[in-house]
C-alpha cells in the first residue's frame, strides 16, 4: 500500500535533460546545436507549445502525444493523468544522433510572463513540468537578456515545479552575443541573480552559465566571446554526464523510497500490532466470561438459562465487535505520532538524525494514516523479521554500497553527489550571495 511499483518503461527510461525557460529563450536553438541538425523549430515568435521528447532512434520518426502515452514500453504513461489537452501537447522525435544514445531532451514549451491561474494552456502547466523534472536527471533553466526576471509562469515553475530538486538544476544566461556592453550585461546579470535570489531562498546562488549559442547571422557582440563559449563547453560536459547522474539519481531515489517504506511499513505495523493485541484480549475475556457463566449456571442446575445466557453473550460481541473495537482503532490511529516517537525513541535523541527523520515522517504521515484508515487495521498481517531485516539492510549496506561501486566505476564523487549541488568547474562569473544581518542578500561578486 505505500506506492505502485514502477512500470517497466520507468525502469527502463534512459536518462533525461529537460530544457526550461522563457519563450525564445533559445532553448530550441540549443538543442538544434547540440544534435547538428535543425531538429526543432525556432524563432522570435512563440511558435512551439509543445514538450517535445527527442530521442534516439534507427530511423527518423516523428509520434504524436496519444502514441507516446499509450506506450507501454515508454516511460511517459503517467502522463495520461494530465489530460487530453496537455497529451495533445506532446511529441516525441527519433533521431539517429549519437549524443541521443546517451540522453533524452526535452524542449517545453515557453514560459509566459502572464500565469493564468484558471489554466490559460488547458491542462496544470506547473504540474507537468514538476513530472517532467521528478524523472529528468538534470533541468537547465534558460534566461536571455530581455527577459532576466523572473516573473510570472517561470515564477510559479520555480515555486510549484522545482522546489526540492535545486541539485538537478542548471541556470543558462543565454544569448550573451547580443550584449554590445558590459553595463547592459551587467544590468541582466544582475536583475537574473536577484530574482533567482528571491525565489530560490537559498543562502548561496547557483552557478549561472553565461553563454550563447554561435549561429549564422548574430549580431557580433563587442564584448570578449572566449569565456562565454567556455561556459558552454562547461555545459555540454554537465549534459553528457547526464548517464552517471542518471544513476546516481536512481540510487537517491530508492534510497528515498527505502527509508519511507520502512517509516511507513513500521509505524503501521506498530498500529496493528497494537490492535490485534486488544482486538485479542477482548474476544479472550468474552470467551472466558462467557465460559465461567455457563459453568456457573450448569452448577447451579439452571440449564434452563443458557439461551438467555447466550442472547447476552451474544449482544455483547456485537457491541465490542461494532462499537469498542472501531472506536479503539480510530484512537490508535489519531495516536500515529506517538507510535512514531516510540519505534524511534533511540534515534531522535541524535541531534543530528532527529530533523531529517521528522521531516521524513511529515512527508510519510499523510498517506501512511489514509491507508490504515481504509484498509483497517486489522488486514495488515505482522510484519515478518525476515522482511524487517531485509528492509534495514537494503538501507544500511546495499544501497550505499550501490553508491560506492559507481563512484568506483566513475571516479568523480563530486560531480555525482545527489544530495549536494554538483560543483561545477570553472566557469567565468559565477558570484555567491550571503545573507548579511538584516536577512537580505548582498550580492559579493
Ligand atoms: N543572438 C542570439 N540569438 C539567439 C541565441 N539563441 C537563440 N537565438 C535566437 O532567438 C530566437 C528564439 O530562439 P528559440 O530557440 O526558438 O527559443 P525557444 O522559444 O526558447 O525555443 C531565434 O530567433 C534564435 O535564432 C543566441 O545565443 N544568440
Ligand atoms: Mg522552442
Amino acid at each position: 500500500m505505500f506506492r505502485r511499483p514502477p512500470t517497466i518503461g520507468e525502469l527502463r527510461r534512459p536518462p533525461q535533460v529537460l530544457l526550461l525557460g522563457n519563450h525564445s529563450s533559445g532553448k530550441s536553438t540549443f538543442i538544434n546545436y547540440l544534435l547538428g541538425s535543425d531538429v526543432q523549430k525556432t524563432g522570435v515568435a512563440p511558435t512551439d507549445d509543445s514538450f517535445t521528447i527527442i530521442t534516439w532512434g534507427d530511423d527518423r520518426a516523428d509520434r504524436d502525444g496519444p502514441a507516446v502515452v499509450s506506450n507501454p514500453d515508454l516511460p511517459y504513461e503517467g502522463l495520461r493523468h494530465f489530460g487530453d489537452q496537455l497529451v495533445s501537447h506532446i511529441r516525441l522525435k527519433q533521431r539517429p544522433v549519437d549524443l541521443l544514445h546517451s540522453v533524452t531532451l526535452i524542449d517545453s514549451p515557453g514560459m509566459i510572463d502572464e500565469a493564468k491561474p484558471e489554466g490559460g494552456r488547458g491542462y496544470d502547466f506547473p504540474g507537468a513540468v514538476r513530472w517532467f523534472a521528478e524523472r529528468a536527471d538534470l533541468v537547465v533553466v534558460f534566461f536571455d537578456p530581455d527577459k532576466p526576471g523572473t516573473t510570472g509562469e517561470t515564477l510559479q515553475v520555480f515555486r510549484d515545479s522545482l522546489s526540492g530538486i535545486d541539485h538537478k538544476l542548471l541556470i543558462v544566461l543565454n544569448k550573451m552575443d547580443q550584449f554590445q556592453n558590459l553595463h547592459d550585461f551587467a544590468r541582466a546579470y544582475g536583475a537574473l541573480c536577484w530574482n533567482l535570489g528571491k525565489i530560490t531562498l537559498r543562502k548561496d546562488l547557483p552557478l549561472i552559465y553565461n553563454t550563447y549559442v554561435p549561429i549564422v547571422g548574430n549580431s557580433g557582440s563587442r564584448l570578449p566571446l572566449q569565456d562565454f563559449d567556455e561556459a558552454r563547453e562547461s555545459l555540454v560536459d554537465e549534459l553528457q554526464n547526464a548517464p552517471a547522474r542518471r544513476l546516481d539519481n536512481l540510487i537517491t531515489q530508492m534510497q528515498s523510497f527505502a527509508e519511507r517504506l520502512r517509516l511507513h511499513a513500521f509505524v503501521i505495523n506498530n498500529l496493528a500490532r497494537g490492535f490485534r493485541r486488544v482486538q485479542m484480549q477482548w474476544r479472550t475475556a468474552q470467551l472466558m466470561l462467557l465460559a465461567a457463566a455457563c459453568v456457573t449456571a450448569a452448577m447451579a442446575g439452571l440449564l434452563i438459562a443458557l439461551p438467555g445466557l447466550l442472547a447476552v453473550f451474544a449482544l455483547l460481541a456485537l457491541v465490542v465487535e461494532k462499537a469498542v473495537l472501531p472506536r479503539e482503532k480510530s484512537k490508535r490511529i489519531d495516536r500515529m505520532d506517538e507510535a512514531f516517537e516510540r519505534i524511534h525513541e533511540r534515534e531522535l535523541l541524535m541531534r543530528d538524525r532527529d530533523m531529517d527523520l521528522r521531516a521524513l515522517w511529515a512527508e510519510v504521515k499523510p498517506h501512511a494514516r489514509e491507508v490504515a484508515q481504509r484498509c483497517g487495521l486489522e488486514t495488515f498481517t505482522a510484519l515478518a523479521w525476515a522482511d524487517r531485516e531485509k528492509l534495514n539492510e537494503l538501507i544500511e549496506v546495499e544501497i550505499p554500497h550501490l553508491r560506492s561501486e559507481l563512484y568506483g566505476s566513475f571516479g568523480a564523487p563530486d560531480d555525482l553527489s545527489g544530495d549536494a549541488p554538483p560543483q561545477l568547474r570553472e566557469v567565468p562569473m559565477a558570484p555567491t550571495l550571503e545573507a548579511d544581518e538584516t536577512g537580505a542578500q548582498r550580492l559579493a561578486v
